[in-house]
């Protein structure tokens, strides 16, 4: 059996938008980040980094979203996994320069400009934050000039890992990135995707 543990309000979105993509049945631990139950000997023993999400997969215990995200469209033989070595290796490319280049940054910007109450916002992180964003959704803008699909011809576990870690890019002006934004709505209009954002948003 497969056991989830991450709530929707994390990382773990990504990977329950995964799972809806390959109609997988799974037992969800809908834990927050933090939360009491991952900081518990159990948890640590699962991640020792006390991060969600994590997936317990028949035994198989695995962190990291989008290797999470990998692994399961590949067990699962889905079509998300590109056959192409090239393709495969774009997805990888694509997953890991967001992690890079804009997980963390995104995060912060839209924290620290709408989501925290106005006292705890801090100007500055915001700015800083938003200075990295901007060469990043450039050169996502640049890609998608090039091919509608990041890796390939179709939507893939690369278009479901960045579009799914842009998720607080739906509430940002993307006026000035027209390809990039008619991507990730594109990307966020598939029922599984709509069905996960409905589980963080509580509809
Ligand atoms: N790179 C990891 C990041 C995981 C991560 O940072 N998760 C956050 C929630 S979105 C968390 O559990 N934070 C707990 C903490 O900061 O202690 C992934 O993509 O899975």
């Amino acid at each position: 059996m497969l056991r989830l543990y991450g709530s929707a309000r994390s990382r773990g979105l990504r990977v329950l938008w995964m799972a809806g993509e390959l109609g997988l049945t799974y037992d969800h631990k809908d834990w927050l980040p933090r939360s009491p139950e991952t900081r518990t000997p159990e948890f640590r023993a699962l991640n020792p980094n006390l991060r969600v999400p994590v997936i317990d997969d028949d035994g198989f215990i695995l962190s990291e979203s989008m290797a999470i995200n990998f692994y399961l469209a590949k067990k699962h033989k889905s079509p998300l996994y590109p056959s192409d070595p090239r393709h495969e290796a774009l997805a990888l490319q694509w997953s890991l320069w967001e992690t890079d280049r804009l997980d963390r940054q995104l995060v912060n910007y839209v924290r620290h400009s709408q989501e925290l109450p106005e006292a705890e916002r801090k100007p500055d992180l915001a700015e800083a934050a938003w200075k990295e964003i901007v060469p990043a959704f450039d050169a996502l803008e640049a890609a998608l000039a090039k091919s509608e699909w990041l890796a390939g011809p179709a939507f893939s576990v690369a278009d479901l890992n960045v579009a799914s870690a842009l998720y607080r890019a739906l509430v940002v002006d993307l006026a000035k990135w027209p390809r990039l934004k008619a991507w990730l709505h594109r990307c966020w209009e598939r029922p599984p995707a709509k069905k996960a954002r409905a589980m963080r948003e509580g509809k």
